[in-house]
């Protein structure tokens, strides 16, 4: 029996950027992770966007340990812009090397990415006084991307989320996405992490976060999508269905 669920994933590749990868700030382990990532944009899965994040600072970014004239990775406490008094809003910021300053080869997609895949690419990090680790909005949700907007202007369902760093951006866009109400998921075998705690494995599940593979995230929306089109008359031509096989 065909299903009859309405599925449209899209893919959100989070700061595969060179900075994160060989530079200032490079995750580690992230080299092993861009074939993966490059076969889920070459593939042919229907997923109905693919879009990329870039983390796109100003050079004296409120997060960069040089803005302050304090030790790299020390922290700080940051607010909104204008409220420095409100201790309700007090956030902790990791103080980051410089990295990915906009127009600066840090800041651009890693070479071997297969970019030219991507139909949107969303920019966040890039007001000077603010930081967004979240591809949405920042967390006083002061700033918000064209993300939200560009999700539910295509009816998007779920999510799947590969990408850097897996405890700092790809995290906070999760935990976002399911706020949206979006069935979000991780290919965990396409993601590394700054840390290697794994303390936001656990955070994103019980957040109701789901893991998934390469292997598994293929095999699952090849399934699910070809179940759509077998469920509608006019779709369901042998032409449509091989298409869909890949
Ligand atoms: C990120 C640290 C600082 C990330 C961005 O993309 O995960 N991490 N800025
Ligand atoms: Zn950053």
């Amino acid at each position: 029996m065909a299903s009859t669920d309405n599925f449209k994933p899209v893919l959100i590749v989070v700061d595969v950027q060179f900075d994160f990868v060989r530079g200032s700030l490079a995750v580690p382990e992230a080299e092993s992770i861009i074939d993966g990532i490059n076969s889920l944009l070459d593939s042919n899965l229907p997923f109905i966007k693919k879009i990329a994040t870039k983390d796109y600072h100003p050079p004296d970014h409120i997060s960069f340990a040089t803005t302050h004239g304090k030790p790299l990775l020390s922290t700080t406490t940051i607010y909104p812009p204008g409220q420095e008094k409100d201790e309700s809003k007090a956030l902790e910021q990791v103080l980051w090397p410089v990295h990915c300053v906009a127009s600066t080869p840090g800041a651009d997609f890693l070479e071997e990415l297969h970019s030219g895949a991507f139909d949107a690419v969303v920019y966040k990090g890039t007001n000077r006084e603010i930081e967004s680790y979240s591809a949405f909005h920042d967390p006083w949700k002061i700033t918000t991307t064209e993300l939200p907007q560009l999700l539910s202007a295509n009816g998007v369902t779920d999510v799947f989320m590969c990408g850097l760093a897996g405890d700092y951006c790809v995290k906070c866009t999760a935990l976002d996405a399911v706020d949206y109400g979006y069935k979000t998921w991780i290919i965990r075998d396409a993601v590394k992490s700054v840390s290697k705690s794994g303390a936001e494995w656990t955070e994103m599940e019980e957040r109701g976060v789901k893991m998934t593979s390469i292997a598994e995230v293929t095999d699952m929306i090849r399934n699910r999508a070809r179940g759509e089109r077998e469920d509608d008359p006019k779709e369901a031509t042998t032409d449509v269905i091989r298409r869909w096989q890949c």
